[in-house]
């Protein structure tokens, strides 16, 4: 039986390349993000390229009543999720602890912490009907801590425990829970980091060579992918030359 995939964040980056690995498959796909013009072309091309229905639903996960909305629609529109990827995330600015925006650090609460724990408690119902699956998109910076990465560290630090805490509350439903935990992805995550500043975004991949949104999405799909009785806890991944969220081995280093 066809399978549909709730994506939140997929207007762009891990997401996006979600959506298209999954579409590819020969799943249904619902798409969200706040960029409205960008979910409408991106469940066009997929329809288009893949013969399956992509639905998008258009919203900020920081908005607790938005997110419940889109929920209640799903539901009025009989719609099932078997697999919910808890993606939507960002960094905003990388300064120390003593000088960083106040402001940034809220966003990245409201949106890496709030938004997750919406999202979630929105579509578990979903999820608990189909014996489905989650999947928290959480990061190497989840693991370990690096120097000015404090508040974005902590949301992913967070998100960690979030997957831990509900692979054990939800065990009773059969209900599958996994954190994928790339290190550097070429994205826009950096662009939206340093607010614009595309020099300090691409220095951000300079010197070696980052993985790629595909290259998760890969990871994300391999894990959905295993036989009933398999669930993968987590799954951490960088590219060759990046061994923790610090330490990384440059071009031209000896
Ligand atoms: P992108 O900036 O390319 O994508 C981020 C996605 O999140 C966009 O689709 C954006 O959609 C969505 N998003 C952001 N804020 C909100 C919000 N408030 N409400 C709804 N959607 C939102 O970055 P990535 O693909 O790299 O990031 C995806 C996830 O992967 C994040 O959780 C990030 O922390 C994580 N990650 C990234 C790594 C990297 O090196 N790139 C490494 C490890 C983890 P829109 O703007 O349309 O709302
Ligand atoms: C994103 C990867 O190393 O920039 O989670 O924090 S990193």
């Amino acid at each position: 039986m066809k399978k549909t995939v709730l994506i939140t964040g997929a207007t762009s980056g891990i997401g996006k390349a979600c959506a298209q690995k999954f579409a590819a498959n020969n799943f249904d796909v619902i798409i969200t993000g706040r960029r409205e013009p960008l979910l409408t072309g991106i469940s066009a091309e997929l329809e288009e390229k893949y013969s399956i229905t992509c639905t998008a639903l258009c919203f900020d996960v920081q908005d607790k009543a938005a997110v419940f909305s889109a929920a209640e629609e799903l539901g009025k529109m009989n719609l099932k999720i078997d697999i919910l990827i808890n993606n939507a995330g960002l960094a905003l600015g990388r300064d120390a602890f003593d000088k960083a925006d106040l402001d940034d650090w809220q966003t990245m609460i409201d949106t890496n912490l709030s938004g997750l724990l919406y999202t979630s408690r929105a579509f578990i119902p979903f999820i608990i009907q189909s014996k489905g699956h989650i999947i928290n998109i959480g990061s190497v910076a989840g693991r370990e801590v690096y120097e000015n990465g404090n508040v974005y560290c902590a949301t992913k630090f967070a998100v960690d425990a979030l997957t831990r805490s509900m692979r054990i509350d939800l065990l009773k439903y059969g209900i599958k829970v996994t954190s994928v935990n790339p290190g550097a992805v070429e994205t826009a995550f950096s662009e939206v980091r340093f607010k614009g500043d595309n020099i300090k975004a691409e220095a951000a991949y300079k010197g070696y060579t980052p993985l790629s949104q595909e290259d998760v999405a890969e990871s994300v799909f391999w894990c959905s992918t295993q036989p009933p009785h398999v669930c993968i806890n987590d799954l951490s991944l960088t590219c060759l030359q990046q061994a923790n969220a610090q330490v990384f081995f440059k071009d031209g280093e000896q």
